[in-house]
């Protein structure tokens, strides 16, 4: 039997980022992909996009979700990633409590912020909601700024350590979830990665590649749907681990040297048939 997933996320119509991103990557990854637009913006809202548009679709999301009752359809993972509003998580635990299985897994990405910073339109009231997303999910996946937020501390940018690092982990695990995955991870100025901590044996995984300077907006799209595509395959969490980082990592370089017209994302595309190798 095909897998199937579904992805609940806004569309950015220009700037390769959530929907756009992470329909290619799981369909090459040979997933069914069902989607929940959240909103339709003309462009990510990061920085370099001015004057956005923003249509919310929030009151779809109850009338698909029924629908979809209907229909008795199964999904092998519910995965979200940015949600626009309070009440959209509030429609995204509803749809976890309808359509979680207990063999299929919730992967949450709590779109937050990055650099240290919200992004536009987020701000502390919201993360906590997002919490209340991590709390009913299997796996969560928070970049260092999102670690931060998430938990209402002062975000640091670099500077961290083993002791600080496990510190966010342990806490971050107090949430709910029993897997949690915090990317951008760095302790040297030549390596960056993913330290993971499960709940439930205590135990530590840590993968690190090449630290490559710049900012790559995008990047933590790009590995959650690959993390996810591993994950439904039934990879073990290590291995979709080294398989994300190492599709990001592979993203990256491809975007490099070509950053005065790709600004706004990655060159993933290029990255496609690489992707198919890895999972061989
Ligand atoms: O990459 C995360 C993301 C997703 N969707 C929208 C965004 C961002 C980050 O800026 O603006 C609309």
């Amino acid at each position: 039997m095909m897998k199937r997933i579904v992805s609940i996320q806004d569309i950015s119509c220009f700037g390769k980022c959530s929907l756009t991103v992470a329909l290619p990557i799981i369909s090459t990854m040979g997933i069914e992909t069902c989607v929940i637009p959240t909103a339709v913006l003309s462009t990510h809202t990061g920085s370099g996009f001015e004057g956005y548009t923003y249509h919310d679709l929030t009151a779809d999301i109850p009338n698909i979700a029924a629908h979809w009752k209907r229909l008795g359809l199964h999904f092998d993972a519910i995965s979200t990633g940015y949600l626009g509003s309070k009440e959209q998580v509030g429609m995204v635990l509803d749809f976890f409590t309808e359509f979680s299985t207990p063999d299929n897994k919730i992967i949450v990405d709590p779109v937050l912020g990055d650099k240290g910073q919200f992004y536009k339109g987020f701000n502390s009231d919201f993360a906590k909601e997002m919490c209340r997303l991590c709390n009913n999910a299997d796996v969560i996946k928070p970049n260092m700024t999102e670690a931060a937020l998430l938990l209402g501390e002062e975000c640091r940018e670099g500077g961290y350590d083993e002791s600080y690092v496990g510190e966010l982990l342990k806490r971050l695990s107090e949430l709910g979830a029993r897997h949690i995955i915090l990317t951008g991870v760095s302790y040297t100025p030549d390596k960056q990665g993913v330290v993971a901590f499960d709940r439930e044996t205590g135990e530590t995984f840590t993968y690190f590649s090449e630290n490559i300077p710049g900012y790559f907006h995008s990047t933590g799209d790009v590995f959650s749907a690959t993390l996810t595509g591993a994950l439904v395959h039934n990879y073990s969490l290590e291995r979709s681990i080294r398989i994300a980082v190492d599709f990001t990592v592979d993203c990256i370089r491809h975007t490099v040297g070509h950053q005065c017209e790709h600004w706004y994302s990655v060159r993933f595309e290029e990255c496609i048939p690489d992707l198919i190798s890895m999972m061989g």
